[in-house]
Parts: structure tokens; C-alpha cells; sequence
């Protein structure tokens, strides 16, 4: 029995094997990917395993020795043809493929022109397993018996597969929490889940969000339009126009909480540089703002500032609509004859940016790849953010002026380490490293703060610039409420839960002589409207959930992504309407009407970008373009 069972599968195990193998050896030959540890690389080699046990083990179902070889071929060609387009994308563009990519036309030229100049006659090793599999068809003496596997067989066989398909995810989400919710990076999938399993993935997500899409028509817009323009407030005519002209520079300050300005920690100032900035001349400060953010983190602030419309729950947004039409700030800015830029120094498809500022109209994205990365100049996940800095400000001065320039931070991120000569300061001393080490990043971040003002002056940009920090999000999450608790001698409650997601915005007009610290509330959501307004470009007629900050008709109700909100009066968190100053818990009336028009919003936000609703208005004449929809039914959210 034995015998004859061997011989029966032996091409089916040959095939499996070869594509297995050859899938590892082209990870570690044909692609970058960083690994850190041995759990990383174990990751990487099983990764390939459980998709090509599914996919080759249909050939089980056949009854035929001669389909099931013909199958098995076929299979080898189609998973060599993923690995190899991937080989072949990844020489020139450094990234994976994904499917918004293949649809948009842009890139297409790049595509056809590129492939024919990536193609060696070596290439044939991306084709081995297909031929080793062929060999074995045709030279193995293997039995000529005409028979399926039996039904127990096939069961077993499924169930362990299926078996290492949980264990390979279980791996994956011990590696990288939420790994799948929120996609972070194309290399991260395919290190973890394998690149088979990624383009599944891929298409899964992508046809996800164009079936909503098809369904979406113009009509869904009326309503949104309409209560947009019910509730916005007029722009600030004093401040119109202040900034006009000049370049725009703005700076995400990663993880930069406010509870660390004007601060110490034992002592000892954290943020000495902004500290100051809060008081400066030139400096409106906002100590009453809010991160808006989700599951994307910065990719979700950069969504938020860029469009003035609320990320989505449950993903990121730069990674399920990146197809979409969006009327971004980089875009209107590049219609007033500016030159847009991001510069940050990390991989391009982190957060699937490379692709997603192509749906900005980003002009120019400069990556890691732009920067210089000297010995000591890394730390956590890329280039520590002082050299960063000086390299920006030498980018800048290489670009058409005026300028959008937007600099991504990175050394002040989880975990928050320093080398030894980064640290300013000393660490805490609570029960949470992680809160401990955060005052020195938070300290070092302060530092390049500095460096790209100095740079600035340096180099004579800075008299003609205007330059807008934001923090993207916490940097401290609820996991170190306790260690929290000892530095703020507080509990925390709910409601400083709320208050702990106030993020600092600055917005700094050399020359302007008026600067003043501005209580007023607001969140990421009012970036857009309040910097265009500064630089004398209208937005009246763009479809945007914020407002002008600086409007006297700025009304104070600020939502997060998760339904909490902060009004003049109240906050209200975890269910529970809080004075807004005290932190005492008041009358529920006083949230009762919010709670509604935040889901409103919120909701509103998602079906633009669920139904990619932005297509069907021109944003230059504010009409709606009901006409063009391409599908005729509604669908109700
Ligand atoms: C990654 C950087 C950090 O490129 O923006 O992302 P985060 O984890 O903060 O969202
Ligand atoms: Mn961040």
C-alpha cells in the first residue's frame, strides 16, 4: 500500500517543494527585506508553505494522472509569474505590486518601457520550479494508476494546511500586532504572510472598496454638501492671505504629545526649543488641539491634513482608497503654482505612501533613498531626525520656490530609543520603559526642532517660509495609564484619556509680530482650511469637515475617530459627559445633541471615501457632476 502511495504524490510534493524553495531563495536574493531576528526569518521561510499546499493541493481532487500534472504546470507558471512581475516591478520601483498601481495609468508607461529593460536570460531561475516540475512528469517512474486520493486523505491533508495557514498568521500577529487591520507596509505583509498570501490579500481589500465604489453614485453627495456648507464657518478675512506666497513648510512631529511642553520631567525641561516657540512673537500656539487620528496613525494625520476629512474606522485609509479622487491641499497648492514635496526617511511604501501621493498629486516624494545615511545616523525605524533635518533643508534648497514642503519626523517613535549621545536628559523613573524613554525622544525630537530652524536661517529660506507643526498622535498609549498616573499625579480617568490626545500645533510666520498662545479647540481636521486660509488660497467651495481655527465663527466641537468629542463645554468620553475644564462629570444634556452630529460627521466622511464621492464634484465651481455617476444605484450607508 505503502508503495503505491509514495509514487502517487511524489510530483505533487516535487512541485510544492521546488516552489517553495524557490520562492525563499528569491525573498533573500531578489528583494530587500529587512530581518531582525531568528523569528523573522523562520517567518519568512514557512510564509510561501500554506497558500502552495492550498493551491497545489487542489491537483488532489483529479482523477486523471495526466490534468493533475497539466494543473500542477500551470500552477508552477502562475505563482512563478506573481514572484518573477514582482522581481521585475521590484528592479525598478523598489516595491511590491499592488493592485491601484496596475490601474493607474501614470504608471503604466513607467510599466511597459521599464519591463523590457529588466529581463535577463537568468530570469529562467524564476521559472525553475516549472521545469524541475516537468522533468519529474516526464522522467519519474512514477504509478500510472488513474486514481484520486481518498476523501480521509484529502481531508488531512486540507486540515494541515489549513493548520499552517492559522500558525503562519498566528506568527505574523505575535510579530506585528494588527498586522492585517492595518497593513502598515507592503514588505511587512510579505515577510509575514508570504508574497501569495499578500496579493490575496491585496485584491481582497482593493475589490472590497471598488464594490462600494461601483455602487456610489453623485446623489450621495447632495446631503454631504449640504451640511457642509450649513456648518462652516466663515473664513478669517484678518488672517487671509498672511502667508501668501511664501513656502510652506510643515513639520509632523511623531508621537508629540502636548503634556511635555512648558513640562519637566524631574526637573529637568523636556522641550526647551518649543517651549520657547509658544511664547515667540512669530508663533501662534494651539494648546487646545486634537489628533484625529485611527488605525493609520501618521498616515491617517497626513489624510486629515491633506483633505480636511476624517479617516476611516477599522483601517487605514491610505492603504483601502488610495484609487480615490481626492482634492488635497498638495493639489490646490499646486494649482496656485506651487512645487509639492515630502520628504521622510523611511521606506516609500511604508503606509503605502508612494502610492497614495500619487492620489495627492504630490510632484515629489523624496524616501530614504534621498537621504545619506551615515554610520550612527539610524536609530529605531530609520534616520534620527537631526541629520534628517539639515538633509531636508539641503533638499529644499534645490526646489522651485514657493514650495510645499512636508517633513516627516521619525526618531520619537515607539519604542523610543536613543543612542547614548542623543540623550539630552535623563530617563524617568516609573514601572513603564516605554514612558520612561519618551521624555528623551520627546527631548531629542525638541532638538531637531532647532536644527531645521537654524538650517533655515542658514540657508536663507526661512524669512520666506511659513512653517505648521502638528503631532500626529499619542506616542503614550492607555497601556501605561498606570506609570502615567505617577508623572501626571493624577488618575486618569476617561476624561483625561480624552485630554492626554491634545497634540501640539504651531503655526510660525517669521515677521508676523503677533503671536500669541490661541486656547481656542480644535483638531487635525481644521489644519487644512486654517493653513490655505493663511496662504490666501479659498477653500470656501471644497468639500471639508475642519475649519479656518483663526475664524471668529470657529465652532468649539472637535470629534475623534472613535466618536469621543471635546466641546467648549464638555467632554465627552467613554460614554460620559464630562466638564470640559473641571473634568468633574456634568448633566448628560449638555452632550445629548453632540453625540448625533458626531456620528453625522463621521459617517459623512465615510461614505465620501467609501463611495470615492469626490469624483462626482468640481471642486472649481462647487457644482456636483450627479450626471456622470456610472452606476445608477444607491446605496444607503
Ligand atoms: C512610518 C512613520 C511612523 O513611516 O510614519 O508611522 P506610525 O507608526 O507613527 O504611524
Ligand atoms: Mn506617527
Amino acid at each position: 500500500m505503502l508503495k503505491r502511495e509514495w509514487p502517487k504524490h511524489s510530483i505533487l510534493a516535487i512541485a510544492i517543494i521546488a516552489t517553495w524553495l524557490k520562492t525563499y531563495i528569491v525573498y533573500k536574493t531578489a528583494f530587500s527585506i529587512t530581518i531582525d531576528n531568528a523569528l523573522q526569518e523562520f517567518i519568512l521561510f514557512i510564509n510561501p508553505l500554506s497558500m502552495l499546499l492550498f493551491l497545489y493541493g487542489v491537483a488532489l481532487f483529479f482523477k486523471s494522472e495526466k490534468a493533475k500534472n497539466r494543473y500542477l504546470l500551470a500552477m508552477t507558471l502562475l505563482t512563478s509569474a506573481i514572484l518573477y512581475g514582482n522581481v521585475a516591478f521590484y528592479r525598478f520601483f523598489s516595491d511590491f505590486i499592488t493592485l491601484p498601481l496596475l490601474f493607474q495609468t501614470q504608471n503604466f508607461g513607467d510599466l511597459k518601457s521599464s519591463a523590457a529593460a529588466s529581463i535577463f536570460w537568468t530570469d529562467i531561475f524564476y521559472f525553475s520550479d516549472f521545469l524541475i516540475v516537468l522533468l519529474a512528469i516526464k522522467f519519474l517512474p512514477t504509478a500510472k494508476i488513474s486514481e484520486k486520493a481518498s476523501s480521509v486523505q484529502r481531508k488531512a491533508y486540507f486540515i494541515l494546511s489549513a493548520a499552517l495557514m492559522f500558525f503562519n498568521l498566528g506568527l505574523a500577529e505575535a510579530e506585528r500586532p494588527q498586522l492585517l487591520t492595518r497593513s502598515f507596509d507592503r514588505e511587512m505583509l510579505v515577510k509575514n504572510i508570504g508574497m501569495y498570501n499578500y496579493h490575496l490579500y491585496d485584491v481582497y481589500i482593493q475589490s472590497k472598496s471598488q464594490a462600494q465604489r461601483a455602487l456610489a453614485n453623485g446623489s450621495e453627495l447632495v446631503e454631504v454638501t449640504n451640511y457642509v456648507s450649513s456648518t462652516q464657518a466663515e473664513p478669517s478675512e484678518e488672517m487671509f492671505g498672511i502667508a501668501k506666497d511664501r513656502n510652506l513648510i510643515v513639520v509632523t512631529l511623531e508621537s508629540l504629545q502636548t503634556f511635555v511642553l512648558n513640562n519637566e520631567m524631574n526637573g529637568e525641561t523636556i522641550t526647551p526649543f518649543m517651549n520657547e516657540l509658544t511664547k515667540d512673537e512669530d508663533t501662534i500656539y494651539f494648546p487646545n488641539f486634537y489628533h484625529q487620528t485611527g488605525l493609520g496613525k501618521t498616515s491617517d494625520s497626513e489624510f486629515i491634513l491633506e483633505n480636511s476629512l476624517y479617516p476611516r474606522g477599522g483601517s487605514a485609509v491610505f492603504f483601502t482608497h488610495s484609487g480615490n479622487t481626492y482634492n488635497s491641499m498638495a493639489e490646490k497648492l499646486g494649482e496656485n503654482g506651487y512645487f509639492t514635496n515630502v520628504q521622510h526617511a523611511n521606506t516609500k511604501s511604508f503606509w503605502n505612501r508612494d502610492i497614495m501621493y500619487q492620489a495627492f498629486e504630490i510632484d515629489e516624494f523624496q524616501d530614504i533613498e534621498s537621504f545619506t545615511v551615515e554610520e550612527g545616523q539610524a536609530v529605531n525605524w530609520g534616520m534620527k531626525d537631526v541629520p534628517f533635518m539639515q538633509q531636508s533643508v539641503e533638499h529644499m534648497t534645490e526646489m522651485p520656490q514657493p514650495f510645499y514642503s512636508r517633513l516627516l519626523t521619525l526618531t520619537n517613535h515607539h519604542p523610543f530609543y536613543l543612542d547614548e549621545e542623543d540623550k539630552f536628559i535623563s530617563e524617568f523613573d516609573s514601572n513603564s520603559g516605554t514612558l520612561n524613554r519618551y521624555f528623551q525622544t520627546a527631548r531629542y525630537l525638541d532638538e531637531a526642532v532647532k536644527e531645521l530652524f537654524d538650517e533655515l536661517k542658514a540657508k536663507g529660506l526661512y524669512e520666506n517660509s511659513i512653517i505648521v507643526m502638528y503631532g500626529d498622535h499619542y506616542g503614550i498609549s492607555e497601556n501605561h495609564n498606570a506609570a502615567m498616573s505617577q508623572y501626571l499625579g493624577k488618575e486618569i480617568t476617561p476624561y483625561e484619556t480624552a485630554q492626554l490626545q491634545k497634540v501640539p500645533f504651531f503655526v510660525h510666520i517669521p515677521g508676523y509680530g503677533e503671536g500669541h498662545v490661541n486656547e481656542e479647540i480644535g483638531g487635525q481636521i481644521d489644519m487644512r482650511p486654517t493653513i490655505l486660509n493663511l496662504m490666501g488660497v479659498e477653500s470656501d467651495d471644497d468639500i471639508q469637515f475642519g475649519d479656518d481655527l483663526f475664524s471668529e465663527e470657529h465652532e468649539e466641537f472637535t470629534v475623534f475617530r472613535d466618536g469621543r468629542f471635546i466641546t467648549g463645554e464638555n467632554v465627552y468620553a467613554g460614554g460620559t459627559c464630562y466638564d470640559q475644564e473641571t473634568g468633574e462629570i456634568d448633566d448628560p444634556a449638555g452632550c445629548e445633541p453632540f453625540v448625533e452630529r458626531a456620528l453625522q460627521q463621521l459617517n459623512y466622511s465615510e461614505a465620501i471615501i467609501n463611495g470615492d464621492l469626490l469624483r462626482f464634484y468640481d471642486e472649481q465651481t462647487g457644482e456636483l457632476l450627479t450626471d456622470e455617476a456610472p452606476a445608477a444605484t444607491n446605496v444607503a450607508e
